[in-house]
């Protein structure tokens, strides 16, 4: 145990726990390094080129599940930091894969509830399975075959990410 008889240590003891009562208003989202924080997500942006199944499967690996988008300031948020990145075509975690015509996320499983499709997509040219931000359309969505080789956003819930960083 402490010995708090030293009055220097008591008030360094004092000082530091007032900072970390101070500190982390509720509102501020925290991420891993490399990893963009945005309303309480972490995106991380994956340089590596990857088919659907293996950009989902990396995105597991840290924890996470590729991209959900679920509203349009989300959407704006990606596109617009992807207009600074390496020009690619970039994985979302949508996927009709499973029944043709029937969208979900592979994270939740969720039905989209928002999407930004480009006109005339999805078309299944192909058959087309899964979802990429398409940068010949200004990042709106298109499907796409799922072995393409392309780069990935995982994506994971700063809340839940927190626990395990801290501690
Ligand atoms: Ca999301
Ligand atoms: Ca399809
Ligand atoms: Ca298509």
């Amino acid at each position: 145990m402490l010995k708090m008889d030293n009055p220097k240590l008591t008030l360094f003891l004092f000082v530091c726990f007032q900072a970390e009562t101070m500190a982390s208003p509720p509102a501020l989202t925290f991420c891993m390094d490399n990893w963009v924080a945005f309303k309480g997500s972490c995106y991380y942006f994956h340089h590596s080129a990857q088919s659907f199944t293996e950009a989902q499967h990396a995105c597991l690996q840290m924890n996470s599940n590729l991209v959900q988008i679920d509203s349009e300031a989300e959407d704006k948020f990606i596109k617009d930091f992807l207009s600074y990145q390496t020009p690619n075509f970039w994985w979302v975690g949508l996927s009709d894969d499973d029944i043709e015509g029937i969208w979900s996320w592979v994270g939740s499983k969720d039905t989209p509830t928002f999407t930004d499709w480009f006109p005339g997509e999805p078309n299944n040219a192909n058959n087309e399975d899964c979802a990429i931000l398409d940068i010949n359309h200004q990042f709106k969505w298109t499907d796409i075959a799922c072995s393409k080789l392309l780069y990935s956003i995982c994506e994971i819930q700063s809340e839940s990410s927190a626990p395990e960083v801290i501690g």
